[in-house]
């Protein structure tokens, strides 16, 4: 018999409402695409100035998975934030200011964790969002524990490997048993570093979730059918999402190891034609690939 994970493929089509996107007007494309496009320019920065030997701390690049966030975010807003070490979209996408994050990145006292994070722990009391502490899956059971005492929802970001965390589960009971209005968010890239998820699992967190009583979606990365359930689940919390995603670049640093599994940009930018905006593609490219640009200049000359 095959296991549950054996039998969920990963495709780009995975869990795919047709014409999703159509459920959203164009504005709202265009707000999603250019925050997408903000993020995914930045990473490409953090890279250049990484490679260069700017940075003392290791990075964990959000490459490929950075629509994700963004599109969690068009919908889900004003809740406190616990992600983890690949988090520089999360801060973003909810609004943290990209020149703290540089700051923190070069380890500047300016940065939103006044350097003492760097890019595994983005830290910042103005959005809400609290600095990881590199024991994996630790910010779940905190999350929930901030839950039961905010007076916002709660937002928390998880890896598939992380998933695997006996404290999760623990956390997740209480959160159903108590209520909490807290959303989890399962970033599943299919690696725990190298290793693939069939490898040290055989079944699925969405399968565990249903089974504690949440309610929980597994689906692809697009960034409309993101949105979409996450308008849903939230009306229902606690619940959780699993997205399946590709990582593009390496689990630290900056390298790559070949083209990933699908290219979610490149899909995202099909469905931007799809929906008649094929002319505002090239325009928000390229506009917020000179605005990051520009920041990261402005900031570099800084000593
Ligand atoms: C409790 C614990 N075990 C092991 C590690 C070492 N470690 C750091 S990141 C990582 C993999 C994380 O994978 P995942 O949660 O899927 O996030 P991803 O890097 O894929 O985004 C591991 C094993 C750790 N930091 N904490
Ligand atoms: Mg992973």
């Amino acid at each position: 018999m095959k296991c549950e994970l054996e039998q969920t493929a990963r495709t780009p089509a995975y869990g795919l409402i047709p014409d999703v996107a159509n459920r959203f007007s164009k504005e709202y494309a265009l707000k999603l695409f250019t925050q997408i496009c903000f993020n995914r320019f930045f990473e490409f920065e953090v890279k250049k100035a990484y490679d260069k030997g700017l940075m003392k701390l290791p990075i964990y690049l959000s490459v490929g998975q950075e629509h994700i966030p963004a599109a969690i975010a068009s919908v889900f807003s004003d809740c406190l934030i616990f992600a983890q070490h690949r988090a520089h979209s999360v801060y973003l996408s909810f609004g943290g200011d990209p020149l703290q994050l540089i700051d923190e990145l070069l380890s500047r006292p300016s940065g939103c964790a006044r350097g003492m994070g760097g890019s595994a722990s983005i830290h910042s009391q103005q959005i809400g969002m609290f600095g990881h502490s590199g024991l994996m899956g630790d910010q779940v059971p905190i999350a929930v524990g901030a839950a039961l005492g905010a007076e916002k929802p709660v937002l928390t970001v998880m890896g598939d490997a992380s998933a695997e965390e006996d404290y999760i589960y623990g956390a997740l009971g209480f959160a159903v048993t108590k209520k909490l209005p807290v959303l989890f968010v399962c970033e599943d890239n299919d690696l725990s570093i190298l290793t693939r998820t069939p490898v040290r699992r055989s079944w699925t967190l969405c399968g565990l979730a249903q089974g504690l009583g949440l309610p929980a979606v597994d689906i692809t990365d697009d960034p409309w059918l993101i949105a979409h359930h996450v308008k849903e689940l939230s009306q229902q919390l606690p619940a959780l999402i699993n997205i399946r995603t590709c990582r593009g670049l390496w689990h630290a640093g900056s390298g790559c190891d070949g083209p990933p599994e699908w290219d979610r940009f490149a899909l995202i930018k099909d469905t931007m034609r799809i929906l008649g905006l094929e002319n505002d593609i090239t325009a928000i490219e390229s506009d917020t690939e000179r605005t990051v640009q520009g920041l990261w200049a402005e900031r570099l000359q800084k000593s």
